[in-house]
């Protein structure tokens, strides 16, 4: 087994969002993610969804577990398909110059209205 896979970072923010530690709305949970709604929106409808593990970025978790990566398309996809109508962004930010902040890898989810270019 990957022991790095079940690592949880204790100084993580978004690994205390994902143990409740931290209180967030939650939108979606299953036994690998956990969806919130983005405290500071940038669409109507803003969504970011976390694995539950700790992995820093995305390009970090495509090597690690490529499945779990395209299980958070598939809970975009299903949060579009609820919250709108199946349109929606995805966006991982990777790295401090591309406007990465929280070093626990995140999908932003951008849908519920039509949005700019
Ligand atoms: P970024 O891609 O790392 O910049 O995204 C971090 C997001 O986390 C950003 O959109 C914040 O508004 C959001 N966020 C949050 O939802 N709750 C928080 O407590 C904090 C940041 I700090």
């Amino acid at each position: 087994m990957d022991e790095r896979k079940t690592m949880t970072d204790p100084d993580c923010l978004f690994c205390k969002i994902v143990n409740c530690d931290i209180p967030s709305e939650k939108v979606y949970e299953d036994a690998s993610v956990y969806a919130f709604r983005d405290i500071n929106p940038k669409a109507k409808v803003h969504v970011l969804v976390v694995p539950r593990e700790h992995y820093r970025n995305v390009d970090e978790l495509a090597r690690a577990d490529a499945q779990l990566l395209a299980h958070i398309v598939e809970v975009a996809q299903r949060i579009a398909d609820q919250e709108y109508d199946g349109s929606y962004r995805l966006v991982f930010n990777t790295g401090e110059k591309a406007g990465q902040t929280v070093f626990h890898v995140h999908a932003h989810v951008l849908t519920g209205e039509p949005l700019d270019e």
